[in-house]
């Protein structure tokens, strides 16, 4: 009687601390304490003996009992703890490892450049419009007093489509002359934009961006011009730039002028580059917009966005604008 107790509890205890989950433990409880558990069954055999044995039997199946129920308990405790831990464990999360590295994106140059002139000619009252790139003959030419028989207009220089009846813009100007037809002076704005040209080689591509201004209002002068292209020059490559304005002639300005800043050589001498080209907007133009040329007079201006962002940025080949190589790209972020 006595050893199947000891034997009991023992085996118990040995079953307990085996135990690994929860469920399993509560079947041993029940197994071992519950209403027709073993040790249950171990009480059901008092009634067969002396009083005096029945006693002390007694007492050691109910601290059998208690010994058994706390070793329930305290496995139970060590249980729940230890699956908690492997839940924490399991779905921590470590927010001190390093981020997965998304590489951060950037503007392209020729966008910074755009923004750069924006910014520049945005704090003088330029406002920025855009327009199409496909357009008609009276936009991109007519309107800008460019002779039907004008070399720019052949189909060696000019994208066509629709058999003609459309073009690739080859200069944003179509862009101020819509404004233009919309809206009567004072207008000051500058459009910037992809053109398209039939020329391809080393220093021209048969795509480039263009930024062309134009201000148009009451007695706008040459003056003017030069005073505004100085300024915008010396902002734009930050120091106090040598500007010559050299006569020039396109059909849509009258006079007109390229524009060369003295450039430094890494040898120490100079040469002057062209940078833009600009003039005082053609009589004929105006008219064909329906400005009253008599009352209003204007400035334009043109610049290519490529060749602004290789003299800002120390860029030495066109073509790296346009392949898109990351070793490249990534030094402008
Ligand atoms: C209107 C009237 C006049 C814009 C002008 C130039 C001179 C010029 C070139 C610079 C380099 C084109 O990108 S480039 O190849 N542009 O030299 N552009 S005057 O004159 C205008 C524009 C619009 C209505």
């Amino acid at each position: 009687m006595t050893d199947q107790l000891e034997e009991l509890v023992q085996q118990a205890q040995v079953d307990i601390a085996a135990c690994g989950e929860g469920r399993a433990l509560e079947a041993l409880r029940v197994d071992l304490l519950g209403k027709k558990g073993r040790v249950t069954d171990l009480l059901k055999q008092l009634g067969g003996m002396a009083p005096d044995e029945r006693k002390a039997y007694g007492e050691r199946v109910n601290r059998a009992k208690e010994t058994l129920a706390a070793a329930l308990e305290a496995r139970g405790l060590a249980l729940a703890s230890a699956e908690l831990e492997a839940r924490l464990a399991s779905e921590r999360i470590d927010v001190t490892l390093p981020g997965r590295g998304e590489a951060g994106g950037g503007l392209h140059p020729i966008t910074r450049t755009i923004n750069r002139v924006a910014e520049i000619f945005g704090e003088m009252g330029f406002e920025m419009v855009e327009g199409p790139e496909i357009e008609d003959d009276f936009h991109n030419f007519g309107a800008l007093n460019i002779p039907d028989a004008h070399p720019a207009r052949a189909m060696a220089d000019t994208f066509y489509v629709l058999n003609g009846a459309r073009l690739l813009r080859t200069h944003t100007s179509p862009v101020q002359i819509r404004a233009m037809q919309k809206r009567q002076p004072p207008i000051r704005i500058i459009c910037p934009g992809r053109v398209y040209r039939v020329d391809s080689d080393r220093t021209h591509s048969p795509m480039f961006h263009q930024m062309e201004g134009l201000y148009v209002a009451e007695k706008v002068s040459l003056a003017d011009l030069k005073y505004d292209i100085q300024n915008f020059l010396s902002r734009f490559f930050e120091r106090d730039v040598e500007a010559l304005f050299r006569p020039s002639y396109f059909p849509f300005v009258e006079p007109g002028a390229d524009v060369h800043i003295k450039w430094t050589l890494p040898d120490g001498g100079w040469r002057w580059l062209e940078v833009l080209g600009c003039g005082v907007v053609h009589p004929k133009v105006l008219e064909a917009v329906g400005i009253d040329s008599e009352k209003y007079s204007g400035y334009a201006f043109g610049m290519g966005m490529e060749r602004m962002a290789m003299l800002r940025y120390g860029v030495d080949d066109l073509r790296l604008f346009f392949n898109n190589d990351l070793r490249f790209l990534e030094q402008f972020r």
